[in-house]
């Protein structure tokens, strides 16, 4: 059976404060002047008793509505889980969130997923992070029509980690996640259960999203038309764990915060408002080597950072707020920044999530010096160290490319077979920025693009900067943490990334795109094939 959380204590789980947005940061004006639904406590990972071998779940993609606001109940869409076979703590549900659920597994354990489309749409889940066959991965052309089911069936190899699962059918990625559709999925191994970080109620997941809504509570969705597809959506109304105008009751303790940007396409440089550096212990494939700090850390959209956070020196009462700090707005060529129609521009600022610090709870544990052992690919490994397998993202016409390409649904370029075993170079030129690129007309835009592969995790090999606006730049890359593994790496305007990556694990076709949903539907995807 479900680990499901009431009504009532969901309300109690979610963070919210009523009262108006907390928008102080920037100093805009609510949107609205609607109260959230009042909540103030986080949303706990029930410790797992024990790990069974096997898990069985379906899951019902389908409508629902939920109040998230006082007044009319907001249409959403939603993963409703059943538990057939496993125990109760590995799937944690979020009754009151679109949000969901939580899946929490150990590696080595197989995976059972009937997924049920109840939607009006096509809809197949990608499990995004994992290592999987091809079958599994939730490549769009495995699509379910409304009314059929999928059956998923997979072994965790993942190392200990934040994953997460959302839509991906042809074309209709963007809005399906918007209307609700994704949740985490948790992979945890004895290498990190020996490190004892805190657990249970110090281990709090934090889902950041940005939605827009009108006056009867309804999310809105792509209200700027082609400039919102061009530039991706930007919402007015920042979500943590699918409430708005998030804050959470802590203990003076430590904490592990989980974080995942689950935006559309909002980057956000994260920062505690009091100036506190953040300590980063983990990244999209799991923990780092050692724990970084940062004065703040820039989280793109499909990029997950885990941090410690030790409020133990603070007193009871005191407040911490994670917010998301000013950066230069992207130019989109036309005088507008970045950000479209957005009354919330990407580099605004905002607060996100407000801590209230309580009473000492559970004894501290000093922060590991040590996390874990990652292997470091080494260059010299790589079957095209002398010829990276290059990847230009330029805008052609009204519409972001890769190569010069837009998605095909079944075809695969020739310079886009990778061999089974190979170590490779990719290397993702950003050409959309300081007059590289071919523009749209006379436009000059400035946009960056969170690249996604699927298949791997990857290693980030170096970044340059090789054209554009250098303000720009140094605005978010003082944030990046590529110390440890990785799925999504943003690539600013006229920067140049390399990653080390080895197709080692499944033969067959898989997907690289900008995690950047707009763009993604809108073609900037490819196939690429691990040839068996
Ligand atoms: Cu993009």
């Amino acid at each position: 059976m479900n680990q499901n959380i009431t009504r009532r204590d969901f309300i109690k789980l979610m963070g919210l404060g009523a009262g108006t947005l907390t928008l102080s940061a920037c100093g805009l004006i609510p949107p609205n002047s609607r109260f959230a639904v009042p909540t103030t406590a986080p949303v706990i990972l029930t410790p797992l008793a024990s790990v069974p071998v096997s898990l069985a779940v379906d899951l019902t993609a389908g409508r629902a509505t939920l109040p998230i606001f006082s007044g009319a109940e907001t249409p959403v869409w939603r993963y409703q889980p059943s538990v057939r076979e496993g125990s109760a703590e590995s799937i944690q549900e979020l009754s009151g969130s679109y949000l969901g659920p939580i899946f929490r597994v150990k590696t080595g354990q197989r995976i059972q997923v009937r997924l049920k489309n109840d939607l009006p749409d096509p809809t197949i889940i990608h499990w995004h992070g994992l290592l999987i066959p091809e079958e599994m991965d939730g490549h769009p052309r495995y699509a379910i029509a409304p009314g059929a089911s999928y059956e998923y069936d997979f072994q965790v190899i993942n190392r200990a980690g934040m994953y997460w699962f959302h839509p991906h059918p042809h074309q209709l990625t963007a809005p399906q996640v918007y209307y609700g559709l994704a949740g985490l999925f948790i992979v945890s191994d004895d290498e990190e259960i020996a490190l004892g970080l805190p657990a249970g109620e110090y281990d709090l997941p934090l889902v950041i999203q940005d939605r827009t809504f009108d006056s009867q509570n309804e999310m809105v969705y792509l209200a700027n038309g082609m400039m919102d597809s061009m530039i991706g959506f930007l919402g007015d109304t920042i979500l943590v764990n699918g409430a708005p105008n998030a804050s959470m009751d802590v203990r003076a303790s430590a904490y592990r915060l989980r974080l995942l940007n689950g935006s559309n396409s909002r980057i956000y440089k994260l920062a505690w408002q009091d100036g506190t550096p953040l300590t980063a212990i983990a990244t999209d494939g799991g923990l780092l080597e050692k724990p970084v700090t940062r004065d703040y850390i820039t989280l793109a959209p499909g990029e997950r950072v885990e941090l410690w956070a030790d409020f133990s020196g603070r007193t009871s009462g005191s407040e911490m707020s994670l917010v998301s700090l000013p950066f230069s707005g992207f130019d989109n060529g036309g005088g507008m920044m970045m950000g479209g129609g957005s009354s919330l521009p990407n580099g605004a600022s905002f607060d996100i999530l407000i801590l209230k610090i309580g009473e000492k709870g559970e004894d501290v544990i000093p922060l590991p010096s040590r996390l874990s052992t990652i292997e470091r690919h080494d260059v010299k490994d790589a079957v095209n160290q002398n010829n990276p397998r290059s990847f230009t993202l330029a805008m052609q016409g009204m519409v972001h490319t890769i190569n010069n390409r837009l998605f095909e649904m079944d075809s695969v370029a020739r310079d886009e077979i990778v061999r089974l075993g190979d170590l490779e170079i990719w290397e993702f030129a950003n050409l959309e920025g300081g007059g590289g690129g071919m523009g749209m007309g006379m436009m000059n835009m400035e946009m960056p693009h969170p690249m996604h592969i699927h298949g791997v995790q990857f290693q980030v090999l170096s970044r340059q900067l090789t054209q554009g606006s250098e303000s720009t730049y140094q605005g978010l890359s003082g944030g990046f943490v590529d110390d440890g593994w990785k799925d999504t790496v943003l690539i600013m305007p006229g920067e140049k990334v390399q990653v080390l990556a080895r197709f080692e694990n499944y033969a067959g076709t898989f997907l690289y795109h900008c995690h950047n949903l707009e763009h993604e539907d809108a073609g900037m995807m490819r196939n690429y094939k691990v040839q068996g």
